[in-house]
């Protein structure tokens, strides 16, 4: 049986992801902070999935979570970096820190230390890293420097890495998703409701299954395949005109 490792397993993409993998005949370690979503997530799907409470900011839990892996899902062939979050949509100029650095700590610090430590897995079984940028990696847009900037990370992280795993067996893919209706939003909107509701209403956006059909895909391609990189966008969704500014 094939064993994936999921970060923010909790919700959204990450959830999806490991309800289709274990529908698949997967086994699979769902990561993320909330407890009791992964325990809700353990009742629904049976001890194939193995819940784990674990912070993507603390890089000695995560090497600890990846040291103590119970014996049975050791061998991990598929680890899909999925946890991440978006600060408020703000100028940076008028911007906290604290939101910032929470950022960059889970999108960037927390994926690259997870993934060095399961590296020596996945190379042993040539197994495939699954990363979630974004488009806004490659189209800036107003309030979404440091967010753009940390999936801009994940992408060329994710490329960079294909080259240190060159002669490995071992795939790296970039996903990088538009509008997506998950929590991502009310996260990005410090919790409100409405604000999400407002922004997905009426444009049919992609959802978490969309996403984790593309990963399942991505992950069980012939070995001899490696998807670089894959953008994707609802078809209501597009990309806005340059912005100019005739005061300055
Ligand atoms: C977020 C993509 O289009 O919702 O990763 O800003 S978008």
């Amino acid at each position: 049986m094939k064993t994936a490792f999921i970060t923010g397993a909790t919700a959204g993409i990450g959830a999806a992801a490991a309800r289709l993998l274990l529908r698949e005949g997967w086994q699979v370690v769902g990561t993320g902070r909330r407890g009791d979503r992964l325990e809700s997530l353990h009742d629904e799907l049976g001890d194939a999935f193995l819940p784990i409470v674990s912070d993507m900011r603390d890089a000695d839990d995560l090497q600890r979570v990846v040291d103590q892996l119970p014996e049975a899902f050791r061998g991990v062939d598929l680890l899909i970096n999925n946890a991440g979050l978006a600060p408020p949509m703000t100028d940076l100029q008028n911007a906290e820190q604290a939101p910032l650095s929470n950022v960059i700590a889970t999108n960037v610090d927390g994926l690259v230390t997870l993934t060095r430590a399961l590296l020596p897995t996945l190379i042993e079984r040539r197994g495939a890293i699954v990363n979630l940028s974004s488009v806004a990696a490659t189209y800036p847009y107003r309030g979404g420097a440091v967010y753009a900037g940390t999936k801009a990370f994940v992408r060329q992280f994710t490329l960079g890495l294909r080259c240190d795993l060159q002669g490995t067996g071992v795939r790296v893919t970039s996903i990088e998703p538009g509008m997506v209706e998950t929590e991502f939003t009310l996260v990005r909107t410090g919790g409100n409701q409405a604000a999400s509701d407002a922004l997905y209403s009426g444009m049919n956006p992609m959802t978490a299954d969309d996403i984790a059909e593309t990963i399942r895909w991505v992950a069980t391609l012939p070995p001899h395949l490696n998807v670089n990189t894959l953008e994707l966008m609802p078809t209501s969704q597009s990309w806005a005109g340059f912005a100019i500014n005739r005061e300055a």
